[in-house]
């Protein structure tokens, strides 16, 4: 994970350590401001992770590599923990104490990883002691439900389903009722994936949450599509409103910007990513366990 940050900043703290010239410190942190856009970190949060890495050096140069890694992971963490904690199992537990059920409905472009995120939340909530019920609100792709279906089974969950083709908004008013009558603590709402320039799909969007009235939307992005990760989460939450992110299949991406982009620049928080195609496989954002990943290693230690 993350490699390509991590031989970024490696090779950074093997040349700005010890005295250079201002013109040689620009020099390099100009070739780390283009290096760190190459990984996904968006052109604003580059520029700002290198000021701070010019202003840390003005003031006392680095006298050891380790001195750069110490001022590095503090810059990228503080990047990262702009993204504020965000304890979904809670919210949900929180809401339900009102006899109402939680309803999420989950939002992400084609082949992001909603579907299986929902099927990891779910079995989070269902551990903890919360009844789930799952909504198969996409009624567009050929398989969509039996994929839902499927993972209901193995997890032992009910699933409200309609024809394809059908109203997706309408099951997930169904399910609503479903977990309403029966006492039930959460809905998850699967969505069928859109590409942003899909006015129909947006508008259908728009109709399943005036419908269901969600207490959280929820936008899952994939980190392997880097800078358009940003793109989509801007698209969503100007046309439809973001509650949270998930960013999924984090285990697969050597770049590793989307985190720090995503964290700066979307005023929303993180709240899990998706680390393999497991159920088990969905951690809370922990800034710290981030920073950890990237520079693990890198200080050749
Ligand atoms: N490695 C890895 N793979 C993942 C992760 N999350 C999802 N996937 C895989 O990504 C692929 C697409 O996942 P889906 O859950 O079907 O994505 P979707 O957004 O529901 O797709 P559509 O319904 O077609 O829009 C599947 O092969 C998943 O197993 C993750 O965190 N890590
Ligand atoms: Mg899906």
């Amino acid at each position: 994970m993350f490699n390509k940050l991590k031989r970024i900043f490696s090779s950074l703290a093997e040349k700005i350590t010890g005295k250079i010239s201002e013109e040689k410190l620009n020099e390099i942190l100009e070739e780390v401001l283009f290096e760190l856009v190459e990984c996904d970190v968006a052109f604003p949060v580059a520029e700002k992770i290198v000021e701070k890495i010019r202003e840390t050096y003005r003031k006392k140069p680095f006298k050891s590599k380790d001195e750069v890694f110490e001022a590095l992971r503090k810059i990228v963490l503080e990047i990262l923990e702009q993204s504020k904690p965000y304890d979904l199992v809670e919210e949900v537990k929180r809401i339900s104490k009102s006899g109402e059920p939680a309803v999420i409905v989950f939002l992400g472009i084609n082949g992001v990883g909603k579907t299986t995120t929902i099927a990891k939340i779910a079995k989070k909530m269902r551990d903890s002691g919360l009844k789930v019920v799952l909504a198969a609100a996409d009624t567009y792709r050929a398989g969509a439900q039996e994929q839902i279906e499927f993972h209901a089974k193995k997890l032992g969950l009910p699933v409200i389903k309609h024809k394809y083709g059908s109203d997706p908004a309408a099951v997930a008013y169904d399910a609503i009722n479903y977990a309403k009558s029966r006492m039930f603590n959460a809905v998850l709402v699967d969505t069928a994936g859109r590409m942003h320039t899909d006015i129909d799909l947006v508008n259908e969007l728009k109709k399943v949450v005036r419908v269901a009235e969600p207490h959280f939307k929820i936008l899952v992005v994939d980190a392997l599509t880097g800078n358009d990760a940003y793109e989509q989460a801007k698209m969503f939450e100007e046309n439809i409103g973001v509650d949270g992110i998930v960013i999924a299949k984090m285990d697969a991406d050597v770049k590793g910007g989307v985190a720090l982009t995503l964290a700066s620049e979307i005023a929303k928080p993180i709240i899990y990513v998706g680390t393999g195609q497991n159920y088990d496989d969905l951690e809370p954002f922990d800034p710290h366990k981030i920073a950890k990943l990237i520079f693990e290693g890198a200080s050749g230690k």
